[in-house]
């Protein structure tokens, strides 16, 4: 349908102009933001590596049916999802989702690009960049939960060697792509009880990351990113990733800080660190996710949390100021579902955001004029979303109601129930 048709849509922008907002623009500058989807979501973080348990501090719960097992029936997922979610997209892989030649097998430390050739192809073929994570966990090499702040050298040499061919690996999706690959580096070393010694652990993992980065990458084609977090299942005491470690090395090294909304104690805001951040580097990587009490991956959803991080990213300003990814993972509902319902909340948190009228708000805190920000606030939550959401999915060519579920159930009844 064309926008001069939509009467529904023209209406809602006529309210918007009231607030002092362009829907228009809104729905313009969403277009232009890609996100990226994790193919983690589609098999429960296993990989394709024949290991069956996740560690790491990190876990997927439920057993609905269903999940990808192999290459073939992930793609086909991460199609299927692809298509119910509006906006442009990105793919985000981990190392343990290579898919070494027939016969051949490349252990984490020795990985290549050619492992990662099917997917290039893929992502080729959908049309989108690649984005990429080193695989720090699920592998016998971590030992006693540690990677690269272990202290048994074998173990931080190995790790050390992954790390230098995951930034191989990214320079070549960006080249492949002709899109800047963001490589994210998030380890789960831990202490589940009191630590003796803070420090040194963390003065190796330093160690280990500058080796890393010495192996050199192309700044024009990938960009680093380090993600801290607060705690994981098993590492209750101690994380050697926390956020002073993390933001610490990255602003000294030039790395993009990666921020996980739900690696934070639930009453810190992700999105009062934005701006803060923004101050003193270029740009800021985010995980969005939600946390509920001991998890940080539950389905992201359309609420408050995700919404002030959407302000935050609208009053920035500078596109290029995030690289924005997805990170949560659930086995207890549909799994392509989950992916689709979580994607559309952050897109329409996104439009929201931009919908608001940031400057006009602006103005009013500078001038002290507190009720009118108060009330305007308030009286936006219930401005006509729906209607320019929907314009947003029929231009971007997905279906704007809840019609999407029926795709996905379809497509359980003829594919991965079967499985
Ligand atoms: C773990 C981190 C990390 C992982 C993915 C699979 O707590 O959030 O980003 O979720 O790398
Ligand atoms: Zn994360």
């Amino acid at each position: 349908m064309d926008k001069e048709q939509n009467p529904a849509y023209l209406a809602a922008a006529e309210e918007y102009r009231r607030f002092g907002s362009d829907a228009e623009a809104a729905i313009a500058r969403l277009m232009r933001i890609p996100v990226s989807l994790h193919c983690w979501q589609g098999d429960d973080v296993r990989g394709f590596e024949g290991k069956g348990s996740l560690d790491g501090g990190i876990q997927a719960t439920g057993n609905y049916p269903g999940a990808a097992t192999n290459v073939k029936e992930l793609m086909s997922d991460i199609e299927t999802a692809a298509s119910l979610i509006p906006g442009k997209l990105r793919l985000n892989l981990h190392a343990c989702y290579a898919v070494p030649d027939f016969g051949r097998r490349s252990d984490r430390d020795s990985l290549k690009p050619e492992d990662f050739r099917v997917w290039v192809d893929f992502a080729k073929r959908l049309g989108m960049g690649i984005d990429f994570n080193p695989t720090f966990f699920s592998h016998p090499m971590v030992k006693n939960g540690l990677t690269l702040s272990s202290p048994d050298d074998e173990v931080r040499e190995f790790w050390i060697r992954h790390g230098i061919c995951c930034l191989r690996i990214a320079e070549y999706f960006a080249r492949e792509t002709g899109s800047r690959c963001l490589v994210n580096f998030w380890i789960p070393d831990g202490l589940k009880d009191v630590p003796a010694d803070r420090y040194s652990p963390r003065a190796r993992f330093a160690d280990s990351m500058d080796r890393i980065l010495d192996s050199g990458y192309d700044r024009d084609l990938v960009s680093v990113s380090l993600e801290s977090k607060v705690f994981g299942i098993g590492v209750e005491s101690y994380t050697v990733g926390s956020a002073e470690f993390c933001n610490s090395y990255a602003l000294t090294r030039g790395l993009v800080p990666l921020m996980d909304n739900g690696h934070y104690h639930p009453t810190e805001s992700v999105a009062d660190k934005i701006p803060s951040m923004l101050l003193f580097c270029d740009r800021v990587a985010l995980h969005v996710t939600r946390g509920v009490r001991w998890d940080s991956d539950h389905v992201v959803r359309f609420d408050d949390e995700i919404r002030d991080i959407a302000m935050e990213i609208a009053r920035a300003g500078d596109p290029d100021a995030f690289f924005l990814a997805l990170d949560y993972f659930d086995a207890s509902i549909n799994r392509i579902a989950a992916w689709v319902s979580g994607a559309r909340s952050f897109r329409k948190a996104l439009l929201y955001a931009f919908l608001f009228p940031h400057e006009k708000a602006a103005e009013l805190q500078e001038n002290a004029e507190f009720t009118d920000l108060f009330v305007l606030t308030e009286e936006f939550k219930t401005a006509p979303f729906a209607a320019v959401w929907e314009e947003y999915c029929r231009r971007s060519g997905v279906e704007p109601g809840i019609e999407w579920l029926d795709s996905v159930k379809q497509y359980e009844k003829k594919v991965t129930s079967k499985r």
